[in-house]
């Protein structure tokens, strides 16, 4: 079976789906293709916190009444180490910006409402997906579904299904430059019905190792302690995961903490990840299928919903205005804001964590860096400025 339309979206993520939305919006047809079901996507539990900045561009898509009326505004985070906790005022320090605590699960399944109230086609369970001649102004994408081999045309093809996809792997190795840092351990994470440590998220350096007490609900907590890489989630039970996080917790916090059955518990790998550019021909890679950042920024979902505003605008002009220069643009404007986030995000990774080399300068250097920031006005304002979002 073979068809056409405007714009081809390659996952059903957060990117995928919110530029589906974004462009159903400008009249811009497009088809989504997802590997998995859509249960299974809104299995993953991912992200937890949300710039203003992707907010807006929620409410802009027509899917930000749940956020609005469900999420928790944060003013401020805390940073715990030597035993204390310092509260950053996020709002304060940036002028007035505040962060919003809404799951990415969440965020996904209003997306897909929208998408399926506005009458958008996705195709889960779609198999083997190629794409060809992107180097045209005329590409392909061809997949299976229920047994039935498919070809869509199309002007333009977004690949927005994620690090392990098939998007960025189709570029040829030589038109494409990938950088790299992998850090030496993960992040063991447990979601439990349980009321938050806090009012606010706790990131804490510990001589053992980084610890973070995140949220979803004022009645479900989203916990996570730094692992090795090579850890296995059978060998933690609940109990030995508190005991450890309690153990690097401030005492005020290890007393507040409230423990209840694990609904989910993961290891995630850490890494910084950049692949430039990020357009190839009619091919326009999105989100995660470009770049990883390290969560301890909480910047990955953030970074997906920028890439995806800067794409609508390109792909609005080229399609509504006839701007047939528009689509130059996208690639360099996403990266300006993609490399600050990676290295806002490896900085938070390099202070907070635990790294087996570090020895004792390292130790101290992170001491006097977390002294500092919570100290000095200047330095709590430019990690305030990043944590709430570089403007878009
Ligand atoms: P996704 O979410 O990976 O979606 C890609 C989709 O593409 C599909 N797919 C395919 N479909 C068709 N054919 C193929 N060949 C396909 N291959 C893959 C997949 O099934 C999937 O549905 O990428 P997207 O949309 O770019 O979204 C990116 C975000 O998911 C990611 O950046 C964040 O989750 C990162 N992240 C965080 N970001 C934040 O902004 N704030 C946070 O607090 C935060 N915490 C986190 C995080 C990521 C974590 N992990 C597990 C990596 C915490 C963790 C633990
Ligand atoms: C989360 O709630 O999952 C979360 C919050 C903040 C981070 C990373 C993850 O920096």
């Amino acid at each position: 079976m073979s068809r056409r339309v405007q714009v081809v979206i390659i996952g059903a993520g957060p990117s995928g789906l919110l530029l589906g939305q974004l462009l159903h919006l400008s009249g811009i047809e497009a088809v989504i293709l997802e590997r998995q079901t859509a249960d299974y996507v809104l299995g993953r539990i991912r992200a937890g916190v949300l710039e203003q900045g992707t907010v807006d561009v929620l409410n802009r898509a027509g899917a930000g009444a749940r956020c609005a009326a469900e999420g928790l505004v944060h003013s401020g985070v805390e940073l715990a180490f030597d035993g204390r906790r310092h509260r950053i005022d996020l709002e304060r320090l940036s002028g007035g910006k505040t962060v919003t605590v809404y799951g990415q699960t969440e965020v996904t399944r209003d997306l897909m409402q929208a998408r399926s109230a506005a009458g958008c086609e996705t195709v889960y369970q779609a198999d083997d997906v190629a794409m060809h001649d992107f180097d045209s102004d005329m590409p392909r994408v061809t997949y299976t579904h229920a047994g039935q081999t498919h070809e869509i045309s199309c002007d333009v093809i977004a690949g927005c299904d994620g690090f392990h996809g098939i998007s960025r792997a189709s570029v040829p190795e030589r038109s494409i430059t990938t950088v790299e840092r992998v850090y030496p351990f993960g992040w063991l994470g447990v979601l439990a019905d349980v009321p938050p440590v806090s009012e606010e998220l706790i990131y804490a350096n510990h001589p053992d190792g980084f610890a973070l007490c995140s949220m979803r609900s004022r009645s479900r907590s989203r916990f996570y302690i730094q692992c090795e890489l090579d850890e296995k989630v059978e060998n933690w039970s609940d109990n030995r995961f508190y005991d450890e996080l309690r153990n690097r917790l401030d005492t005020r916090a290890a007393e507040a903490l409230v423990t209840g059955p694990s609904l989910e518990k993961s290891i995630a790998p850490l890494r910084s990840f950049v692949a430039e550019p990020m357009r190839f021909g009619r091919l326009f890679l999105v989100g995660d299928a470009a770049h990883i950042v390290p969560p301890t920024g909480a910047k990955g979902l953030n970074l997906a919903v920028s890439d995806v505003h800067y794409l609508h605008e390109c792909l609005n002009a080229f399609f509504n205005d006839r701007d047939g220069a528009a689509l130059e643009d996208y690639s360099r404007r996403a990266l300006a804001r993609v490399w600050k986030a990676v290295r806002f995000s490896w900085w938070m990774t390099s202070m907070m964590h635990r790294f087996p080399d570090n020895g004792a300068f390292g130790q101290r250097i992170q001491e006097a860096e977390l002294d500092y920031l919570t100290g000095s006005e200047a330095a709590g304002r430019s990690l305030a400025e990043n944590y709430v979002g570089l403007p878009f």
